[in-house]
């Protein structure tokens, strides 16, 4: 975490200690389509959770570093959001699948995902063709095998090896079945010299955004099909108490009252669930206590703010990648 966090986790991995002769890192782009497992790998990977994670596509929205330390080796893997094609006049859209591919710009390998039930159909194959492009080294993680037959897995080998793939790790994130074997396998690949971060550190993004993405997380899992796309969680205020604890303030932002109603739910009901999850699994990663605050508000134009998104330079979004 860096040093907005106000509360730090650290790297709760041993053996990491001391080893730190020939020091090496490596940058890994976790790519692919939205929903293959790219959070929960690289949750796995870090064996905790900095990444939020939900069924519905399009879940991350930022990219994400998790930094795992092994060794003499620092394997800083970046969390992407899904590549799609998304629909011109949506903006949001449009900003999540450049910042995947803007990912890339720093990586020095790319670590592709496949959801193994969808297999190398032909969006799969897109973004490949444009991803050969980068020159960067691929590795493919075919993820979920626990979702299918052992033959199904040596049918997408085979389809990738005629690709040209060679490099294939079969996992599951879930399971964590190959998770051990995938890491020593990316620690291979890393060939930078010394550490970009301190051995303590697991992540570049603060205790504070990733609250703002437990909240996000919990409003994508309570509520149903579209809303969770209309919907922004900031944090307005972080603060560590005297005791350690933390009290945290957030502002839901909803594109209209109707939506509000919902995220509130009967008698308050929703927005209740969802702060008692949140305040949870925010209490966990940061390892104290917390007093969560939610408040939903109507802004009718939090999407469309082009102030907010003028750094992703969306009049130059290459075409076969928008
Ligand atoms: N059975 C099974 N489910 C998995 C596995 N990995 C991820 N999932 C589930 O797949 C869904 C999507 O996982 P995410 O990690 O959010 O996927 P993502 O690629 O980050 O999705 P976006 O951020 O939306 O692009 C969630 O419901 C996960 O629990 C796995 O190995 N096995
Ligand atoms: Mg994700």
């Amino acid at each position: 975490m860096n040093n907005n966090n106000q509360q730090d986790l650290t790297n709760n991995k041993s053996g990491n200690k001391k080893n730190i002769l020939n020091k090496k890192h490596g940058i890994i782009a976790i790519v692919g389509m939205p929903n293959a497992g790219k959070s929960s790998l690289c949750n796995a990977m870090l064996q905790q959770k900095i990444s939020i994670v939900s069924p519905k596509v399009q879940t991350t929205r930022n990219s994400i570093k998790a930094i795992i330390t092994l060794d003499n080796c620092q394997i800083i893997g970046i969390d992407t959001p899904g590549i799609f094609i998304p629909r011109q006049d949506k903006i949001l859209e449009r900003i999540i699948v450049k910042t995947a591919w803007q990912a890339l710009r720093e990586a020095d390998h790319i670590a592709y995902v496949i959801d193994s039930e969808i297999g190398v159909n032909l969006e799969n194959q897109r973004i490949l063709n444009d991803l050969k492009k980068e020159n960067l080294p691929i590795t493919i993680i075919i993820n979920k095998i626990d979702k299918i037959r052992k033959s199904k897995i040596l049918t997408i080998i085979a389809d990738l090896a005629n690709l040209g793939f060679l490099d294939i790790i079969p996992v599951s994130a879930l399971t964590n079945e190959g998770i051990d074997l995938l890491t020593q396998f990316l620690k291979e690949k890393c060939l930078r010299q010394d550490w970009p971060y301190p051995e303590e550190e697991i992540t570049d993004a603060s205790m504070r955004f990733i609250a703002s993405e437990i909240t996000r997380e919990k409003l994508f899992l309570n509520l149903n099909q579209e809303l969770p796309y209309s919907i922004s969680v900031k944090t307005d205020s972080f603060e560590i108490l005297d005791n350690h604890q933390l009290k945290i303030k957030q502002t839901i932002l909803v594109l209209k009252e109707s939506q509000k109603s919902i995220v509130l739910g009967k008698n308050g009901q929703m927005i209740k669930k969802i702060g008692e999850q949140a305040r949870h699994d925010i209490g966990q990663i940061a390892n104290t206590k917390v007093h969560l605050f939610l408040f939903v508000k109507v802004e009718e134009n939090w999407m469309n703010k082009t102030e907010n998104f003028d750094k992703f330079e969306l009049n130059k979004l290459p075409q076969n990648k928008n």
